[in-house]
């Protein structure tokens, strides 16, 4: 199988346009665990990441431009070990991307679905970001041929997880970590905003997917394995299943089209950029 036939590149190929040579390499990962650990000012020096935690390759022109969304709140060991692992593994893909890390501030739920609408918006404001990476900072990718880049059809891209056993749970799960182009994501206008509490944000935004006509597609479960580190579960929410049943009536008016939310703060870390919403 050629993944590249399936990639939706962000620039036209032209001379010197970076490549990805797929499956030519030692593709298994060790353990993000096992990885050397840096601080993340003289990881950010020895990489050359730029401060907000930017990079893109100088010596060939990269066909894809990312960003990289990740929710957060109150996982601070796990958010190193995320950085730690992932610089060098998009490094090693010749991507021009960047990491953005948007923290819920205390006030209410978890609001995983409106974090990611947030990381959009802000994103978009800073750059023309062609692709967008949405994921959970426990997931680690663990094969560097799983292209942290865009498909021409919106990408489950993690659909083998240790924790299921390297199998997919239902046919239906887009959750985890998904890749949208830009304009695959503002066609469903992005996630909905009222999932507060663990559940049913993915579920819904499948079916806007479906709603607007898109397949979606994945990578084979040996490309796509992830690893994930391991944290206490949360309770499901109790309103995730009515607001599942009634979610088809909002799919035009609830998601960026209203979006509202505060920045309460904003800095360029040395391996990503760091923003505290309101949401
Ligand atoms: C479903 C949830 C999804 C969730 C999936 C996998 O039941 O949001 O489980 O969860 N849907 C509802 O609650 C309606 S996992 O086993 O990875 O924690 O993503």
């Amino acid at each position: 199988e050629n993944i590249y036939d399936e990639m939706e590149m962000s620039y036209p190929p032209r001379d010197n346009s970076c490549t990805i040579s797929i499956g030519s390499r030692s593709s298994h990962l060790s353990y993000p665990e096992e990885h050397p650990r840096e601080r993340p000012m003289t990881m950010a020096r020895r990489l050359k990441i730029l401060p907000g935690g930017q990079w893109k390759p100088l010596n060939c022109h990269p066909l894809f431009n990312v960003a990289i969304i990740l929710p957060y709140r109150n996982r601070q060991s796990q958010l190193g070990i995320f950085m730690n692992y992932i610089h060098p593994f998009l490094q090693s893909q010749n991507l021009d991307y960047r990491i953005f890390v948007i923290e819920q501030s205390p006030m209410r739920e978890f609001n995983r679905a409106k974090l990611f609408n947030v990381g959009y918006a802000e994103a978009t404001k800073i750059n023309d970001f062609h692709c967008f990476i949405f994921q959970d900072i426990d997931l680690i990718p663990q094969n560097l041929n799983n292209i942290y880049a865009c498909t021409k059809m919106p990408r489950h891209m993690s659909s083998s997880v240790n924790t299921f056993r390297y199998n997919l749970p239902y046919t239906g799960l887009f959750g985890g970590a998904i890749a949208l182009t830009r304009k695959q994501f503002e066609r469903v206008n992005g996630f909905s905003n009222v999932f507060y509490g663990w559940g049913g944000e993915d579920d819904d935004f499948y079916s806007r997917l479906q709603s607007r006509g898109f397949q979606i597609t994945r990578f084979g479960p040996n490309v796509a394995q992830y690893y994930m580190l391991t944290h206490k579960k949360e309770s499901p929410s109790t309103t995730r299943f009515a607001n599942l049943e009634n979610g088809a009536r909002r799919y035009d008016t609830d998601g960026i089209s209203n979006l509202e939310y505060k920045v309460l703060n904003h800095q360029l870390r040395p391996l990503y950029s760091w923003i505290l919403a309101d949401v």
